[in-house]
This record gives structure tokens, sequence and C-alpha cells, in this order.
């Protein structure tokens, strides 16, 4: 069974101002398209393809590069659409925002920090918050690599990411990558963040 790209839950242009309709759909027909492709043929032919993107993550290690780089690549785009929603943004409610503040102090201290994770991932990446031994802790990533994988310097379960590849936000904010990440805030599905929360503890 091969991996497939999923639909968007919103319209490419859903997400303006904030993201702009050319990159989002760019960004999915294009290169998330192109880490589904790849990833197909790199299993091609192997058991691995009876198994889910995590469980695959969860082993990368005994993987080779290409499914490393478009398996990663697979795993965290298909996540990164579902945290993302029109009409969003604003502030978690509940059990995340109280487990927000204990972590971080406020609200206003973690986006400092989390954007911070993403300002200084040279090169391209991701920022993450995670749940690891229970806690949520911050975490960036090179390439494709996410904290699921074996391979991670931090190990945990994704419940918020942001893609800083230049890719993700270069035609509308060319080099300013902290505007890009600012703006981010403005789409946040703090719905599906507090469910993926709530699953992971
Ligand atoms: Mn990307």
């Amino acid at each position: 069974m091969a991996f497939e790209l999923p639909k968007l839950a919103y319209a490419y242009n859903a997400l303006e101002p904030y993201i702009d309709a050319r990159t989002m759909e760019i960004h999915h027909t294009k290169h998330h398209q192109a880490y589904v492709t790849n990833v197909n043929n790199a299993l091609a032919g192997s058991d691995a393809d009876k198994l889910s993107i995590e469980e695959i993550c969860k082993n990368i290690s005994k993987y080779p590069a290409a499914v490393r780089n478009n398996g990663g690549g697979h795993y965290n785009h298909s996540l990164f659409w579902t945290l993302m929603a029109p009409n969003a943004g604003g502030e978690p409610t509940g059990d995340l925002a109280a487990a927000i503040n204990s972590a971080f102090g406020s609200f206003e201290e973690f986006k400092k920090l989390f954007a911070a994770a993403g300002v200084t991932r040279f090169g391209s990446g991701w920022a993450w918050l995670i749940v690891k031994d229970g806690k949520l802790v911050i975490s960036s990533t090179p390439n494709q690599d996410n904290p699921l994988m074996d391979i991670a310097e931090v190990k945990g379960v994704p419940v918020l990411a942001v893609d800083v590849w230049e890719h993700a936000y270069y035609l509308h904010y060319q080099n300013r990558r902290p505007d890009y990440l600012l703006a981010f805030w403005n789409v946040v599905n703090w719905v599906e963040v507090a469910k993926l929360y709530k699953a992971a503890l």
C-alpha cells in the first residue's frame, strides 16, 4: 500500500494574508507530492510498505537516507497541514494552556521560545512542540527529520510543528523567516494541537 498525498481541509487561499495561496499550492502539490512519490519509490518491493509512516519514522535508522528524507517529509507535511486552519490562531485553552504555562511560564514566553527554535535552525528544518515523558518540550530538527525518529536529538510526540524551509515562506516573506514565524500564530489550529496533546499523554 503506497502513501498518498492527503487532501487539505481548506482552500489554498484560506490562510491568507498570513500564508499566500501560491506558496500553499506549490508546497502541497509539488514539495509534499515529491516526498510521497520518492518515499514510495524508496520503499517499493520492501515489506515496509505495510507500515504506517509513524512506525517507519520510529525505526528510521534501519532505512536508507531516501526514506529518512522523503518519509520524514511526508509525515511532517501531513501533520503540518492539520496544524493550520482559517479563522484560527488566538490562544490555546484548557489543559493545553495550563501545560504551556507550566512548562514555559506563559503563552507569550512559549511563543518566543518556539519562534527562536525556528529562527535559529540553520538552513532547512522544523521547529517542534513535543510531549516528552509527559511534559511539553520545544525542539528543532534539520532537513525532514522529526522527533519521532530514533535518530532525533530530542525525541517525543509532536503536537505543534512549523516548517522553516525557505519553500514554506520565501515567495511572500523572502529572507524574513522571523516575520513568517510571527504570522504563523494567526493560523495555528489550537483545537487540533489540543487533540494531539491529549492523545500524546
Ligand atoms: Mn515544506
